[in-house]
């Protein structure tokens, strides 16, 4: 299993690279370290296993976090409605996005992070994701809210941006204009 200590931290070049597509069908190890990531998600948000393994929890881990520079993501989180989302995802691509922004109102942490970065991150409302699954099929998702937030922090991973490069430096908490404030 995947602990904390395997996810790279801020300043390893991996986190600033673009990663590759995921030649498919993928090999049976990138489907075993797309499962082992969405596996530490699941261990990290389950209270018994998170304490025991000391994980710190996340809803969202892409593979460059673990110095796996390739285009493989995993999102396991419960939307505001309650909905369980559960991705684990090769290549996922942003098709299409709102003119709409929104932004998380506690600002945004990272596992590749260990400090606090105040200031509001500015991302898209709504967007339409295309992937392939780790079981392989090709879907199409229409996401927004939270989820939709988690998405685009993971998909930046894999074009070597940190949230924090989106953070206004002249006032980290003006808020984007117009754009819809989300509670987590
Ligand atoms: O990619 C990561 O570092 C995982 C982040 C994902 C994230 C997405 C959107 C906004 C903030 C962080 C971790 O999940 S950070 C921990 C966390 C846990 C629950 C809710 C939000 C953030
Ligand atoms: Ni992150």
């Amino acid at each position: 299993m995947l602990t904390t200590n395997e996810i790279i931290k801020e300043g390893h070049p991996t986190l600033r690279i673009v990663a590759k597509e995921v030649p498919l069908p993928p090999t049976l190890e990138d489907v075993e370290t797309l499962n082992l990531m969405m596996q530490y998600l699941q261990n990290s948000q389950n209270p018994d296993i998170a304490n025991a393994y000391n994980l710190r929890p996340g809803v969202g881990l892409a593979a460059p976090q673990i110095n796996v520079p390739k285009r493989m993501i995993a999102v396991h989180i419960a939307d505001e409605t309650g909905k369980q989302h559960s991705y684990a995802l090769f290549n996922p691509k942003i098709v299409s996005h709102s003119v709409e922004k929104s932004y998380l109102t506690t600002g945004e942490g990272c596992l590749s992070v260990e400090r606090d970065v105040p200031g509001f991150v500015p991302r898209y409302a709504r967007i339409t994701v295309k992937a392939t699954t780790v079981q392989g099929e090709d879907i199409k998702l229409r996401l927004k809210g939270l989820v939709a937030i988690v998405f685009q922090h993971e998909i930046d991973h894999l074009n070597g941006v940190m949230f924090y490069d989106h953070i206004n430096k002249q006032d980290p908490f003006q808020a984007p204009e117009n754009a819809i404030p989300i509670e987590r």
